[in-house]
């Protein structure tokens, strides 16, 4: 009974040792060391290549190093029946909600221009309005998306969310789907923490952002394939969007050359919204992996026929 490990990470061979540690009864072998892909029953991976798990016949489990899964399922050869768990935990939240709450507030209280201003050696104050003026909007409600809105919340801001289905938050007016443009109209400054999904390619484009407030800043951390690149460059040249912060792309690492580097209202992050921590983070896939083995419940287990 083996596990295959694919990750980019130099720490690849920490890696391997830690789970080995906490999977005493699994033998654990890095990608590129399999000699026997019969004996492979469970995969551990971040953005395998393609065609790659397909030859793993015995396959029973997919485990995601990340919260979102879209990286797997890019593969089309992968078999539809394999389940997928993915992995988060309360490092994960506490992560991307100091990341929102970070953005957001430089957002609202306008400190890029404050830094802009600086670097010209100004004095420029401006006064803003408080939190209780201002309305975010988070698009997702999933574990990620709901502990970011109800920190913004419990910083003061106006929090109105955004989900496929009817949520039920304290203190958000979340909506649905089809609640789009109400939700749009109100959100001053945007989030976007949604999974990478068919319905979800492309939704950050020029229609949905000339339906946002005049001068609203989006915040990206879902994932880069959701943003439409040069409607997004077109808005900020309108000023229709004040600011966009973007921590994920279509390309990763970013190339040289990408005319986000050096547009004045673009502030990159590279994928560091919320990494997961190799040592809880290894704990956490060994404790699913042991759930789904035993046949027990695990929370991280992926509804694929959902689209994720
Ligand atoms: P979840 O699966 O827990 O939640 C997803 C949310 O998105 C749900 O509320 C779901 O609605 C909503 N949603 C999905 N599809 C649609 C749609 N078509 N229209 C409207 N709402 C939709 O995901 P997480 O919160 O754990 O993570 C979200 C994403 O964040 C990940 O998939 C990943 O891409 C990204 N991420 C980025 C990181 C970074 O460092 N930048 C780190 C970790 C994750 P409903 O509740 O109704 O099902
Ligand atoms: C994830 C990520 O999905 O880091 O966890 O993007």
């Amino acid at each position: 009974m083996s596990l295959v490990i694919h990750l980019k990470s130099a720490r690849r061979d920490w890696w391997k040792s830690h789970l080995q540690s906490l999977l005493p009864d699994i033998e654990c072998v890095l990608w590129d060391e399999v000699t026997n892909p019969d004996a492979i029953l469970y995969a551990v991976v971040w953005k395998p290549p393609a065609g790659g798990l397909a030859t793993f016949k015995n396959l029973q489990c997919i485990v995601s190093v990340g919260a979102g899964i879209d990286h797997v399922l890019a593969d089309k050869a992968l078999p539809e029946d394999i389940p997928i768990i993915r992995t988060t935990g309360s490092d994960l939240t506490q992560r991307m909600r100091e990341y929102v709450c970070l953005h957001v507030l430089l957002q609202h209280r306008q400190l890029m221009a404050t830094f802009a201003a600086q670097r010209n050696q100004q004095w420029a104050p401006a006064i803003t309005p408080t939190a209780a003026d201002r309305t975010v909007g988070v698009m997702g409600l999933g574990k990620l998306g709901q502990s970011a809105a109800q920190s913004l919340k419990a910083l003061g801001f106006k929090v109105v969310g955004w989900a496929r289905s009817h949520h039920q938050i304290d203190g958000i007016t979340c909506y649905t789907e089809a609640e789009l443009s109400r939700f749009l109209q109100q959100a001053e400054i945007l989030v976007c923490l949604l999974p990478l999904t068919d319905t979800t390619e492309n939704i950050l484009n020029k229609d949905l952002f000339q339906q946002l407030p005049p001068g609203a800043a989006i915040i990206n951390a879902g994932r880069g394939e959701q943003l439409v690149e040069q409607d997004l460059i077109e808005t900020l040249d309108s000023s229709q969007l004040s600011h966009a912060t973007l921590d994920v792309f279509r390309t990763e690492p970013l190339p040289a050359d990408h005319p986000f580097w050096t547009h004045p209202s673009i502030t990159i992050t590279p994928h560091i919204a919320s990494l997961i921590d190799p040592e809880s983070g290894g704990k956490e896939i060994a404790r699913n992996l042991k759930a789904f083995i035993a046949g027990k419940t695990v929370e991280d287990l992926t509804n694929r026929k959902r689209g994720y």
